[in-house]
């Protein structure tokens, strides 16, 4: 039996098909495809409906090779949404959360309700493009959208209501708007009063495993397919991720390494105290009733733009040739703090890494070795920043680092993660967030038990590289310099 799972990140989407071989995992890729957003006018906005056209390329392409999916799932980046009005139709077109419409609205809503109530309320990270924030700004623009609105529906559900017809709101995403009370289990109808937004738009909230419909007739009349059970994966891509790391132990510390980087532990209960809010962590829902304590680092997002700036500039580098150029560079010759405000918009980020340098007191990189050299050992310490106070948050102490996702094939980064944290990093699964999809539903359907069997099954079927910790000394004296010159605080 094969079952598919839809994988969308914020640069590119894939389908893969997935099998259970006498407890080995096989995946094979079906379908990969760009996500690239659209600047219309003022507003910068995800494509959905090429989305959905790319969902329907996949169960075409299976349905020419002869596959049937006995089921579908389906994760992608969180946070963003689109609204179905009276009709059942989708009003506009999605926006991109790294849009500028909810500037400054985030410390306006802190002002208004302070930074206590809303953790107390949602236990979720304070990032200025968190869905509620952007609802309020709508409400601030008094959006038509708003106006017209009947259902909020999160990405994944939205392509899942294309694909099956019916609407429901998935648990792990529906956390990350900032807007569901994880100790009362619902949205959170203060804060949704707060920003103005009808508690009658939020719907059903189911969990990861749920089966939430079939192909709706209409489409597998249009593909020329039978119907297909869909069931909800953990549909935040980085709950699926930590879903598979492939981790034996039930305390770890993890790194899903893709556009963003995202650092933490699983833990058994939302942690929602001082502490926790004035790291600015997160307490993101996962799989079968667990938490993600982790902190958004920004990842390998710098270099994506790096690249995109030096193409439009007439230089087109690929990833392996800049990995390639940056091991070259001259070491440590300069730090930034890749969660600086400047650098989450889309730009020139070779310009703002420049500005960077200068108001830190550093010469700036000059090429891409010495700009991709900077990025990567800055994210390798901010690894070890961000790790320390996993710990001392989680009163845990781990003995290496779980690295899954696209990102774990730049070798550099993960050998140079180990350097900077002293400790082994695990490197595996590429596909994370893929194949946790894939263990939701085989747990759904029986196939495999709960999710630790499932984790057992992926460290016996992925290959998983350990990177042992090399040059100590000059590490340990970087990450000095890396933190007086990014400027954080002290433990
Ligand atoms: C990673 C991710 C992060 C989320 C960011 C924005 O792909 O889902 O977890 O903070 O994208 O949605």
């Amino acid at each position: 039996m094969t079952i598919l799972a839809y994988d969308l990140g914020a640069s590119s989407g894939r389908a893969l098909l997935g099998r259970l071989n006498g407890g080995k995992i096989e995946v094979e890729e079906l379908h990969r495809f760009p996500n690239d957003p659209v600047q219309a006018g003022d507003r910068l906005h995800w494509d959905i409906l090429r989305l959905l056209h790319e969902l329907k390329q996949a169960l075409l392409k299976a349905k020419h090779r002869g596959i049937k999916p006995s089921s579908i799932a389906i994760d992608s980046w969180a946070v963003d949404f689109g609204f179905i009005g009276a009709n059942g139709e989708l009003l506009g077109n999605p926006y991109h959360y790294r849009d500028r419409h909810t500037d400054g609205v985030m410390e306006q809503l802190i002002e208004e309700l302070s930074a206590t109530e809303i953790f107390a309320r949602s236990g979720i990270q304070f990032l200025p493009f968190n869905t509620i924030y952007q609802l309020a700004a709508l409400k601030r623009a008094d959006s038509p959208l708003l106006r017209e609105a009947k259902h909020f529906l999160m990405i994944p559900d939205l392509l899942r209501y294309f694909l099956t017809g019916d609407m429901y709101n998935e648990f792990s995403n529906a956390t990350t708007t900032q807007l569901f009370n994880p100790v009362e289990g619902d949205w959170d109808e203060e804060l949704l009063r707060a920003i103005g937004v009808p508690r009658e738009l939020f719907g059903e909230i189911v969990q990861p495993g749920a089966r939430v419909g079939k192909l709706r007739p209409s489409l597998c009349e249009e593909l020329g397919i039978e119907p297909v059970d869909v069931y909800a994966a953990a549909e935040h891509d980085t709950g699926s991720a930590v879903a598979a790391v492939p981790a034996l132990e039930r305390s770890f510390a993890y790194l899903s390494c893709g556009t963003w980087s995202l650092m933490g532990t699983e833990v058994g209960e939302p942690v929602i105290n001082e502490l926790a809010q004035e790291l600015n962590f997160t307490n993101e829902g996962g799989v079968y009733g667990t938490y993600r304590l982790l902190k958004n680092i920004m990842g390998l997002w710098i270099l994506q733009e790096c690249r995109r700036s030096w193409e439009r500039a007439g230089n087109s580098y690929d990833f392996p040739e800049l990995v390639k150029l940056a091991g070259e560079a001259k070491p440590f010759a300069a730090f930034i703090d890749p969660d600086d405000p400047v650098f989450l918009h889309p730009g020139d980020m070779p310009a703002r890494i420049t500005e960077y340098c200068e108001r830190t007191g550093q010469e700036a990189p000059a090429g891409a070795g010495a700009v991709v050299r900077c990025v990567l050992e800055s994210l390798a310490l901010k690894y070890r920043y961000v790790l320390e106070l996993t710990e001392r948050l989680s009163g845990q102490t781990f003995s290496g680092l779980h690295m899954v996702g696209g990102g774990i094939q730049n070798i550099l980064l993960c050998q140079w993660t180990a350097n900077a944290i002293g400790k082994p990093v695990w490197a595996g699964p590429v596909e994370g967030s893929a194949i946790g999809n894939m263990a939701v539903q085989w747990i759904a359907s029986g196939e495999l038990a709960d999710i630790w069997e499932a984790r057992k099954a992926i460290r016996e079927s992925f290959p998983v590289e350990t990177y042992e910790p090399e040059g100590h000394e000059e590490w340990a004296e970087a990450y000095r310099i890396f933190r007086s010159t990014t400027n954080l605080a002290e433990d």
